[in-house]
């Protein structure tokens, strides 16, 4: 049978600020304070997902999570009718209310992690949701995720596991660190999983946090039913979470047999590329690196310009193509690296540079955006359909983002109660075009 790859984007909340909350998102904290436009935000996600859909790919989407986090507050002992809660937390625990209020969720690429069910044990496509433990406005996500995600996929094709339980350093921030290797989409993969560090290390004298602890991966692995000749373990290099590389797909990017990446991104880096070719080869494929050398690219340049943040996607018609941020072309050295690229008559036969630049203000690039889940027909034809989207509920959405979305936004407006109810209302409409009533735990209490 054969599979398509779909990728799920996650679509932009109406509370799409910048917060400066991620410390080690070097973009995130450099844009702390400015106003945002969550309106055109929005748009931006929307225009990517239409280019998807007209270049023939199946394209889906990922509500945005309800914010501010009433429940969360509550949870801080905050009470009264919901608008005092969000009232009294913005005089008393401003922090605390811009915590809830992020729309961190838009980054699906932290959603979850999915094993698709040719490589799974029992033939079902798994899928864990992110504890994202690492920061506290993220550590929030998984449950809403968990629930969208049993929403989207039920039945029993699919199995949806809890979050990894979090504390201490027991980080996983989903498919971020987790690339699949394979012939194409329809053969079995080789699964990549990407860590900073081991959960129960002391790790010292570090610039930035290494979010995914290698413990939590291999649960995944584990509860997925990968097989350990499927899977691959890669240490992410020190030095370039410390350049700002929070997660892997900020330093590299997976497709079909390609793997192109940074050549700081990983320790060990030979050894670790022996393993893969070793296990490619049992699997019947041979990997092709693309090694990007840190003298035309550095680390830096990655970082700023977000080129591995790119979607690389094998199109219709089998050739392969890089969805990249405007970002990558206009940094001269990135650009140059594109250009070169396509000219070598490699796998990456085009390139696309689309504007992204409000998530990207956040650190979040086309890559952040989207979760890839590699569904056979069957699966797709089982799986909620108001979670995929076409040309026609595209536009459907972009009126809605016009009628309700402000197009500024500064974390200190977020204490206006009155956000929360546009917000509610905009999302309760949200449920009707999809067709999934009571989605949202506001709806069902
Ligand atoms: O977790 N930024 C996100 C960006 C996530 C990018 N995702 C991937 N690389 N896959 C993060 O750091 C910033 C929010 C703020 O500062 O307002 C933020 O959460």
């Amino acid at each position: 049978m054969s599979v398509k790859e779909v990728n799920f984007d996650g679509l932009v909340g109406p509370t799409h600020n910048y917060g400066g909350l991620s410390l080690g998102n070097v973009a995130s904290m450099k844009s702390q304070e400015t106003p945002s436009n969550p309106k055109e935000a929005a748009l931006q996600g929307l225009a990517k997902m239409r280019r998807m859909v007209e270049m023939g790919f199946t394209q889906g989407f990922i509500p945005p999570h309800d914010r501010p986090h009433v429940e969360t507050l509550r949870g801080f002992g905050f009470t009264g009718t919901d608008a005092e809660v969000v009232e009294k937390a913005g005089r008393d625990a401003p922090m605390l209310l811009r915590n809830v209020s992020s729309a961190s969720a838009m980054w699906t690429a932290n959603a979850a992690t999915v094993t698709p069910s040719k490589d799974s044990a029992d033939g079902k496509v798994h899928f864990t949701p992110a504890n994202l433990r690492a920061m506290f406005h993220r550590s929030i996500e998984h449950p809403q995720t968990e629930h969208f995600l049993r929403t989207a996929f039920d039945g029993e094709r699919f199995a949806v596991h809890p979050a990894i339980p979090g504390g201490g350093e027991m980080g996983d921030e989903g498919a971020a660190n987790h690339g699949r290797l394979c012939a194409d989409h329809s053969g079995q993969g080789l699964h990549l999983y990407t860590f900073g560090r081991s959960a129960f290390e002391k790790r010292m004298g570090a610039k930035y946090p290494a979010r995914q602890a290698i413990e939590a991966s291999q649960a995944i692995a584990m509860s997925h039913g990968t097989a350990a000749d499927h899977t691959v373990y890669m240490k992410q290099a020190d030095e370039a979470i410390d350049a700002g590389a929070f997660h892997n797909d900020v330093v590299a990017v997976a497709n079909g047999p390609v793997l192109l990446y940074h050549e700081r991104a990983y320790e060990n880096t030979e050894a670790t590329l022996d393993e893969i070719r070793r296990k490619a080869d049992a699997l019947g494929f041979e990997p092709i690196f693309i090694e990007v050398p840190g003298d035309e690219v550095s680390l830096n340049d990655a970082i700023v310009s977000y080129l591995f943040n790119s979607q690389l996607l094998t199109k219709p018609d089998g050739s392969m193509m890089l969805l990249l941020p405007t970002e990558a072309e206009e940094n001269e050295r990135t650009r140059s690296w594109c250009e070169r690229a396509v000219a070598s008559n490699g796998p990456i036969a085009e390139t696309l540079f689309m504007d992204l630049r409000q998530s990207m203000r956040n650190g979040g690039g086309p890559a952040c955006l989207r979760l890839r889940v590699a569904l056979d027909e069957a699966e797709l034809a089982a799986m909620h359909h108001g979670f995929l989207v076409d040309e026609e509920k595209i536009a459907r959405l972009e009126s809605w983002v016009s009628k309700h979305y402000r197009d500024r936004l500064t974390p200190d407006d977020l204490r206006d109660p009155e956000l929360l109810d546009a917000n509610r209302t905009a999302l309760d409409e949200l449920t009707q075009i999809m067709g999934a009533p009571g989605l949202y735990a506001f709806q069902r209490s």
